[in-house]
C-alpha cells in the first residue's frame, strides 16, 4: 500500500472515528497515567504488533507443573521448541480472520508480516490508519524519566476478532521508548516517524567510590574473607554459599545474561579478573549474541558502560569459568536508524530466542518492509554493517536478567501473554531469573508519575501509599530473585539479612554517589502481584507467611485490577508473592569505566543465583541428566536446601514494608543458596 504524504489540516488532528456498531472495547488502561501528551501526527508510521490468541494455553500451566515438580515421574523431561510451537500455535482460523479484516481495511498481503513462530502479526501503518482501525487515538506521552512513548488509553476491535486477538501494541501498553529529538519534524509535515532506541527500563544500580571499611569480627578466616562485610568479592561469595571452585565447561550450559542498551568494556572486565577472579585469563570474553542490532563491548569511559553488563559478566565469569557467558544485548542499532531516518523499534527477546523472529513466512514475502524498517547492511557511518538478521538464537539454559518495570504500566494480557511465553521456555528446560527491584516495596522512584515510585488511587485517597509490584516478577514461571547482605562486623559465617541500606546517608558519608530522598529506601524489592493469584507450588508458603503477618492494610484485587487501594490496603493480598529466593546484593568491589567502585542491588543477586544453577546443570549434564529447568516446585517443596533470612524489612510508600521471616517471605524469599544441599537435591531427581 501508498502511503500519501500530502496532508490537509484535517487529517492531521482528525477525531478518532466512533467505533463502528459491532465493534468492541478490548482494552482500557486501569489507572490514567500522570503524563503529559501529544496527538501522535497522523502520517507517523506506527509499528503495530497484533498478538494472537493462542490455542491449549490453559493445558500449559499443568504440563510444566508435571516436567518440574519433584514428585512427577515426568520430572525432567522437557519437550523440544518444535514440539512447544506445534502445541500452542494460533489455530489457522485465527490467523486466517485477522489477516482478512486486515486487507478489508486496504492493507495488502505484502503490509502483513506473520513471525515464524505463529504468534503475531506485524504492519506498519500510519497513525491515522491504527486509529480508524483500532477507533482510537494515538498519543506521545512524557513519562517521568523524560523518554517519550507512544499508546492509546482504549481501543475497539470487531466482536467477531475479540476472541483471537490477546492485545495490540504499541496500545494500551505504551511502545518502548522513543528519543523525542529525532521525531522529524519537515516543514511540509510529510514523512513524520518516530524512532524507537533505548533500554526497556533502567538497570537496577547504584554506585559510589570506596567507603572506609569497618574492623572485622572474623580474626579465624583467612585474610581473603576478613571484610566481606564491607568487601563483597568472589571469594566471599564462594564462602557464604560454600560454591566449590568450577571445572566442568560442558557447551550446553553456557550461561546466557539478558542487557539492553548498556554494553560492557573489556578494559573492566579485565581489571576484575586481575584482581578478584585471577583464575579467568586476561582477554576473556563473553559470546555477543546481538539481537536486531544491539552491541557489544563499549570503551571503558563510554556512557553505555553504566556497570550492570560489567557486573553481570564479572559475577558470572567467576563463578562459572572455565564454563563461559552469552550477552543478548537487545538493543537497537545506536546510529543507523537515526542516520537513515527508518523506524526502528524495539524487538522482543523472547521472540528474539522462541521462534524466528524476524522472518516472513507468508505469501512469499522475505525481508522488512524497506520503506519503514533499516535496512541491512547500512552505508551510513557507524551503521550496522552485517545483514538483516532472520534467524534465531539459541536460548541458554539458565538466563539472568537484571532488569524490571512497574507490573501496572503494562495491561494485564500482554503480562499474562509474555508469562505464557516464560511458561513455554521452562516447558523446553529453560532457567528464566529475574531481579526482584531494589526499592522495597515501590518500583523505580519517578514511576507512574510518583516521586518514590508508589502507586496512587484518587478514588480511595491514596497518594504514593500503594505498593507497586514488578512486571517480570509476577509471573509465575520466572524466578525472581531478591538481595541480602552482611551488616559491619559481620563475616560470612554469620546469618545474611535482606539487603537495606539508605544510601542518601551512605552517599552522604562516603562523599560520593546521589543523595536523592528516593535512595534512602534502597531495598530488596517483593511484594505480591495485582495481576497473578499465588500458583500452587507457593500457596502453602503465601499462605503461611500471611497468616503471621497481618498489620498492614490490604486489598484483594479484581479480575482487571481497577480496585487497587481499595479500602485504604497496600497490598493485594491474594496475589503472586515474590521475590522466589535471594543472594547477597551489597557492597560487591567491580570495576567500571577502570575506577573500583561498590555496587548494590539486586542486580547483583541474580546472575549468583544463575551461577549457582549452572554448575548444578554442569553436574547432572556430566552424569547424562537433563537441565533443572525451571526451579521454583521443586525449592518451594525443598525449602531446607535454601539458607533462611529472618532479618530486615523493605519500607517504602509511606509504610513499613514487609518483615524478612521464618520461611518464606515477601522481601527474601525462601532464601539464599547452600550450593551443597541444592546439588546433593537436585542430583537425586532424575
Ligand atoms: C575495601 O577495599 C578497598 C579497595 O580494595 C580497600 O581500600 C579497603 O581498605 C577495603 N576495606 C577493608 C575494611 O578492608
Ligand atoms: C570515565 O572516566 C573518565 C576519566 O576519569 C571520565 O572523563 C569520563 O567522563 C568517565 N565516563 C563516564 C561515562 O563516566
Ligand atoms: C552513534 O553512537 C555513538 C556512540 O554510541 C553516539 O555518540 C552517536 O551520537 C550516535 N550517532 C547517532 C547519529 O545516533
Ligand atoms: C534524514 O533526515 C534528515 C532531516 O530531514 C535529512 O537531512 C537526511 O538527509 C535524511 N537522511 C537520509 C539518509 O535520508
Ligand atoms: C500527592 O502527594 C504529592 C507529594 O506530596 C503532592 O505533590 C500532590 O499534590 C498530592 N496529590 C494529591 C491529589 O493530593
Ligand atoms: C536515611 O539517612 C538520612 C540522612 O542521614 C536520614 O535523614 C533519613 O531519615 C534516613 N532514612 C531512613 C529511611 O532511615
Ligand atoms: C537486622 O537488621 C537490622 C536492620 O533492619 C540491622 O540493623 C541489624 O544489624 C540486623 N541484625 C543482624 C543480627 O544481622
Ligand atoms: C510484559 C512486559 O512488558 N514485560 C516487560 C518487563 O520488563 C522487561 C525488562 O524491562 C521487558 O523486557 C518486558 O517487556
Amino acid at each position: 500500500m501508498r502511503f500519501p504524504t500530502a496532508l490537509t489540516a484535517v487529517t492531521l488532528f482528525a477525531n478518532a472515528l466512533a467505533a463502528p456498531a459491532n465493534h468492541v472495547r478490548h482494552e482500557k488502561r486501569g489507572v490514567p497515567l500522570n503524563h503529559v501528551r501529544r496527538r501522535v501526527e497522523s502520517e507517523a508510521i506506527i509499528p503495530i504488533r497484533i498478538a494472537l490468541k493462542q490455542s491449549n494455553l490453559e493445558t500449559g500451566h499443568d504440563m510444566l507443573m508435571d516436567v518440574s515438580s519433584p514428585q512427577s515421574p515426568n520430572y525432567g523431561k522437557h519437550m523440544t521448541a518444535e514440539q512447544v510451537h506445534a502445541h500452542f500455535a494460533p489455530a489457522d482460523e485465527t490467523v486466517a480472520l485477522v489477516k482478512e479484516w486486515l486487507l478489508s481495511s486496504g492493507l495488502n498481503h505484502g503490509d502483513i508480516l506473520h513471525y515464524e513462530n505463529k504468534g503475531w502479526l506485524a504492519i506498519d501503518v500510519p497513525a491515522r490508519h491504527a486509529e480508524k482501525l483500532f477507533s482510537t487515538e494515538y498519543y506521545e506521552h512524557d513519562g517521568p524519566d523524560a523518554k517519550t512513548r507512544v499508546g492509546c488509553d482504549e481501543y475497539y476491535l470487531p466482536a467477531r476478532l475479540a476472541e483471537h486477538i490477546d492485545f495490540i501494541k504499541p496500545g494500551v501498553k505504551l511502545s518502548a521508548p522513543l528519543k523525542k529529538r529525532v521525531i522529524e519534524r519537515g516543514e511540509d509535515g510529510s514523512k513524520h516517524r518516530p524512532h524507537w532506541p533505548g533500554p526497556p527500563g533502567w538497570p537496577y544500580h547504584y554506585q559510589h567510590h570506596d567507603p572506609h571499611g569497618y574492623p572485622p569480627g572474623a580474626g579465624s578466616l583467612p585474610p581473603s574473607l576478613q571484610h566481606c562485610d564491607v568487601n563483597m568479592t568472589i571469594t566471599c561469595i564462594k564462602a557464604l554459599y560454600n560454591i566449590p571452585d568450577a571445572t566442568k565447561s560442558q557447551s550446553v550450559n553456557v550461561m546466557g545474561l539478558y542487557e539492553s542498551y548498556d554494553a560492557f568494556s573489556q578494559a573492566d572486565l579485565d581489571l576484575f579478573f586481575k584482581h578478584f577472579a585471577p583464575n579467568v585469563p586476561q582477554g576473556t570474553t563473553p559470546t555477543i549474541y546481538s539481537v536486531d542490532g544491539g552491541t557489544a563491548p563499549v570503551a571503558a569511559a563510554d556512557p553505555r558502560n553504566g556497570g550492570e553488563s560489567d557486573i553481570d559478566i564479572d559475577i558470572a565469569y567467576g563463578l562459572i569459568y572455565p564454563q563461559t557467558v552469552v550477552v543478548y544485548e537487545v538493543d537497537d542499532l545506536p546510529n543507523s536508524s537515526g542516520l537513515t531516518n527508518k523506524t526502528g523499534y524495539f524487538n522482543d527477546f523472547l521472540d528474539a530466542v522462541d521462534g524466528s523472529y524476524c522472518k516472513y513466512t507468508a505469501y512469499g514475502i522475505t525481508g522488512n518492509s524497506p520503506s519503514i524498517d533499516p535496512v541491512y547492511p547500512d552505508t551510513e557511518d557507524g551503521g550496522y554493517k552485517g545483514n538483516l538478521q532472520c534467524g534465531t538464537y539459541p536460548l541458554t539454559r539458565v538466563v539472568s536478567i537484571s532488569y524490571g518495570e512497574a507490573e501496572i504500566t503494562l495491561p494485564i494480557p500482554y503480562t499474562k501473554r509474555q508469562c505464557n511465553e516464560i511458561m513455554k521456555l521452562g516447558l523446553q528446560g529453560h532457567s528464566l531469573l529475574v531481579a526482584s527491584g531494589d526499592y522495597g516495596v515501590a518500583s523505580f522512584p519517578g514511576s507512574n508519575g510518583d516521586q518514590y515510585g508508589c502507586l496512587s488511587n484518587e478514588k480511595y485517597g491514596e497518594n504514593g501509599t500503594i505498593y507497586n509490584p514488578d512486571n517480570l516478577s509476577g509471573c509465575p514461571y520466572m524466578t525472581s530473585v531478591g538481595a541480602t547482605r552482611l551488616y559491619p562486623g559481620q563475616t560470612v559465617k554469620d546469618a545474611e539479612s535482606a539487603m537495606q541500606v539508605n544510601l542518601t546517608a551512605y552517599n552522604a558519608a562516603t562523599g560520593s554517589g546521589g543523595t536523592d530522598p528516593t535512595l534512602q529506601f534502597f531495598a530488596s524489592s517483593g511484594g505480591f502481584s495485582n495481576y497473578y493469584t499465588p500458583p500452587e507450588y507457593q500457596k502453602a508458603a503465601v499462605d503461611a507467611y500471611l497468616a503471621t503477618h497481618n498489620t498492614l492494610p490490604y486489598y484483594i484485587a479484581n479480575k482487571d485490577a481497577s480496585n487497587i487501594g481499595e479500602n485504604g490496603g497496600v497490598y493485594n493480598r491474594a496475589g503472586r508473592g515474590w521475590p522466589d529466593v535471594s543472594a547477597n546484593g551489597a557492597f560487591l568491589e567491580i570495576y567500571n569505566n577502570e575506577t573500583l567502585y561498590h555496587f548494590f542491588g539486586t542486580s547483583l543477586s541474580s546472575p549468583i543465583f544463575g551461577s549457582v544453577l549452572t554448575l548444578i546443570n554442569e553436574e547432572r549434564t556430566a552424569v547424562g541428566k537433563g537441565p533443572v529447568g525451571f526451579v521454583n516446585p521443586v525449592l518451594y517443596e525443598n525449602p531446607h536446601v535454601l539458607n533462611d533470612i529472618t532479618n530486615g524489612s523493605n519500607p517504602n510508600c509511606g509504610s513499613s514494608g514487609f518483615y524478612a521471616s521464618k520461611g518464606w517471605d515477601p522481601v527474601t524469599g525462601l532464601g539464599t543458596p547452600s550450593y551443597p544441599r541444592m546439588l546433593e537435591l537436585f542430583m537425586k531427581l532424575p
